[in-house]
């Protein structure tokens, strides 16, 4: 069961976790450090969690707006996702940087560095682009990758980006993705980042003519904010998970051009959702 991964790393932050002090939010976090879980989107196991109400599709559509390039929080709304008002909107250390053109920016993150990555010469670099030709031509050259982190344009944006790096693989008659996180919220971020590792390997596995194998999530930084602790342990972890259930998505796409221009989160379907009551866990901006 896909979720037990889930469970286990919550369960270790609450046993073995170490308080630290976080500077940007101002809030303590109960930390571990590197958790390494994993997917198997061959076999459609879907890792959503049933422990607590999953919002998956504003996780897919989050996805989806990192794949487009998106870097305003109103074009994420736009498409069904909320998870940026905040950041781009409420964080004083970004409202008074001198880079934010205006309401809802984001400033220079996420898609913007994997389809737009600025070079020297004033053009710019489409990181996703260059992996999909290659992949559609069975090409793997051991760089098959997507990667947001760019040291250089921190101040730029309103957040450095937390899943930041994305390989893909090829072996066998297989499309495998490793992907790397620097920090993660457990309660509220983790779930939204498995979804998206799941559906970033299947997505890509679907228009590049591969089947998919596995997806590797490999996290650095893995912590509990200190006012969301209590939920975690009294009510989320001593539920017990329901069984995995499914994701279909629309066979119909087929490029990267369809995931830019129709594409949305209604193209993808679960099957066999059964949850636990929602969560409502505190967000610390
Ligand atoms: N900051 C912090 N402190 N934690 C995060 O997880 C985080 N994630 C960001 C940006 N900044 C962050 C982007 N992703 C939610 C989920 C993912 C996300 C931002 C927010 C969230 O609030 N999830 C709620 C409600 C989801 C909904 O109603 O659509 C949840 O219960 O999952
Ligand atoms: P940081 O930039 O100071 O590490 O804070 C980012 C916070 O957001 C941290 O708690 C991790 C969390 N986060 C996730 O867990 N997943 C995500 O996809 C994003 C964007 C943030």
């Amino acid at each position: 069961r896909p979720e037990q991964q889930y469970l286990q790393l919550c369960q270790r932050i609450v046993d073995e976790g170490e308080w630290v002090h976080n500077q940007r939010t101002g809030i303590n976090c109960l930390t571990v450090i590197n958790a390494d879980l994993d997917y198997d989107v061959g076999n459609n196991e879907f890792p959503l969690i049933t422990t607590r109400k999953s919002f998956y599709k504003a996780a897919i559509a989050e996805l989806l707006g990192y794949l487009r390039g998106y870097s305003s929080a109103a074009d994420f709304r736009a498409i069904g996702c909320n998870t940026w008002n905040a950041n781009a909107n409420e964080n004083q250390a970004w409202l008074n940087n001198p880079h934010r053109r205006g309401e809802d920016d984001m400033g220079r993150v996420y898609g913007v560095q994997g389809r737009a990555w600025q070079k020297p010469d004033g053009s710019t670099l489409d990181q996703l682009r260059k992996v999909i030709n290659n992949l559609s031509k069975s090409i793997d050259d051991r760089g098959e990758i997507v990667t947001f982190y760019n040291p250089g344009e921190f101040e730029l944006g309103c957040l450095r980006p937390c899943m930041h790096t994305h390989t893909f693989s090829l072996l066998g008659d297989r499309l495998y993705l490793t992907s790397y996180q620097r920090s993660c919220d457990v309660p509220l971020g983790l779930n939204f980042n498995q979804i998206q590792c799941f559906v970033l390997l299947a997505l890509v596995a679907q228009i590049t003519g591969h089947k998919p194998g596995k997806a590797y999530h490999k996290i650095v930084n893995a912590h509990i904010y200190e006012n969301q602790l209590e939920l975690m342990r009294d009510v989320q972890l001593t539920r017990q998970p329901f069984a995995a259930p499914s994701l279909h998505i629309n066979p119909d796409i087929r490029s990267l051009e369809d995931i830019e221009s129709w594409v949305s989160k209604d193209d993808f379907k679960v099957d066999g959702y059964q949850s636990h009551p929602a969560i409502k866990y505190p967000f610390a901006v």
